[in-house]
């Protein structure tokens, strides 16, 4: 059986986080407003009205934060840069001390061995842009690769490859079709062209990144798609809602062209935004990285009522995350393997950038925090990870999310993803079992390699 230690030699280690979850201070340093800040304000949008505004206090504590990093023995550090502490209204020049932040973090984790990996939209959009549409509007693609080519004039010399997109998915769904994140449009699958937009931003990101130096990746949350039965119209129903899951954002980059969604009732100019060169633009270079984002599979039967072509069934017979989430190691490698089978060579080099579960640890009275379900879901994780590879999958590293308890959206601080235990009252940070654990693995592997 496939184990860990057995991911070959240089395989890369790392976390990742990402701004709004973890930095505070968002009135600092001339950062402007973004989505979050005042999504997070409106009554009833977050649990318990949790907001960012001091979050982990990451902006002024994060030589402590790479500290912890160097302890777990990290190749990497994946981290996204707030586009607001940039350019405060997502155009024009650049706010010069909010991009000090990032350039004395860059310094910091190369002084302490670990590369850093910045993401560079991780769902805090300036506030101007949502004013003018936000990812609806086709400027703001273009808006983007500019910010892009901004942040590499200035870290680009030390920064060898970029995430241009977290989960544009999840950012399109949550934040423009149900309205449960910012910016809170409940368009349904009118929020399609915020799809295109994003991946067309990518696109033109991409081509700026790339003249300068630039390796390009994109970090996509997906998931593998069971049916709920063999019958054909549960099949049918999965097939579609693994086309606007994953496809969606896979295909135009790998294949040039967008699924079908003709279950969805929706056209493939995708509400009027496509226009003529944009696919070819999107695919034009190949992805240097894919970023896999993977927490859990999806069990999908037939539709229930005429509004989607499909229902999301129960997973049963599985441990559940905190946040209610199956947890099912080897879906990892179903995904991993069915990536391959499906695009074959035009598959990238896959990096997983993202995967972790919520806990509900707390320090004990004695002051450690021992969470053993976190240890078991990184633990059977990893062996699925190392089986896709002896399959033949070419994984090059793993991020775990995440080095901190965070800001988890509209969950607020209820959900807790660290290897390190954050008290957000003191903003003592206190690593976990898990953080012992994921550090031994590290050390483990490089030793099994070493002799
Ligand atoms: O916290 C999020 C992160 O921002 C994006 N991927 C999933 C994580 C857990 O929900």
């Amino acid at each position: 059986m496939a184990n860990r230690l057995d991911l070959h030699e240089d395989f890369r280690w790392g976390v990742s986080t990402a701004a709004y979850q973890i930095e505070g201070a968002v009135e600092e340093d001339g950062r402007g407003l973004s989505i979050w800040d005042v999504f997070g304000a409106r009554p009833g949008a977050v649990k318990n009205g949790d907001t960012g505004r001091i979050a982990c206090d990451h902006y002024h504590r994060h030589a402590e934060d790479i500290a912890l990093m160097r302890g777990l023995g990290l190749d990497g550090y994946r981290f996204s840069i707030a586009w607001p502490r940039v350019q405060p209204t997502g155009a024009g020049s650049v706010n010069l001390a909010g991009l000090d932040f990032y350039d004395r973090l860059v310094d910091d984790l190369l002084a302490a061995g670990i590369a850093p990996l910045p993401t560079l939209f991780h769902w805090d959009l300036p506030q101007a842009l949502e004013e003018a549409g936000g990812w609806l509007a086709r400027d703001t693609a273009y808006r983007f690769a500019e910010y892009a080519g901004l942040v590499a004039d200035r870290l680009g010399d030390r920064v060898p490859a970029w995430i241009t997109l977290n989960e544009p998915f999840i950012h399109m769904v949550f934040g423009y079709a149900l309205g449960i994140h910012a910016p809170g449009r409940t368009l349904m699958l009118d929020a399609l062209p915020a799809a295109h937009h994003q991946l067309l931003g990518h696109g033109l990101a991409a081509t700026a990144l790339r003249e300068r130096g630039g390796q390009v990746m994109i970090a996509n949350n997906l998931t593998p798609v069971r049916p709920a039965s063999d019958g054909d119209a549960d099949t049918a129903a999965a097939a579609a809602y693994d086309a606007l899951h994953n496809r969606l954002f896979l295909d135009p980059l790998l294949l040039g062209r967008y699924p079908d969604l003709g279950a969805f009732g929706v056209a493939p100019d995708l509400g009027g935004s496509v226009r003529d060169g944009d696919l070819e633009l999107i695919a034009a270079a190949p992805l240097d990285g894919l970023g896999v984002n993977y927490y859990n599979p999806t069990r999908i039967g037939a539709p229930t009522g005429p509004e989607l072509p499909f229902t999301e069934a129960e997973i049963e017979g599985v441990p559940r995350t905190a946040f209610g989430w199956p947890v099912v190691p080897d879906g990892l490698r179903e995904l991993l393997v069915g990536l391959r089978q499906r695009y074959g060579t035009a598959l990238p080099p896959i990096t997983i950038t993202e995967n972790g579960c919520s806990v509900e640890d707390a320090p004990a009275p004695d002051g450690t925090v021992v969470d053993q379900p976190r240890i078991d879901y990184l633990a059977g994780h990893l062996d699925a990870l190392a089986a896709a590879v002896a399959e033949g999958v070419d994984v090059r590293g793993y991020f775990t999310w995440s080095l901190l308890d965070n800001y988890e959206w509209a969950e607020g601080f209820s959900q807790r993803f660290g290897l390190v235990h954050v008290d957000f009252e003191t903003l003592r940070r206190t690593p976990k079992a898990s953080y012992a654990w994921y550090r031994d693995t590290i050390a483990a592997h490089r030793a099994h390699w070493a002799g």
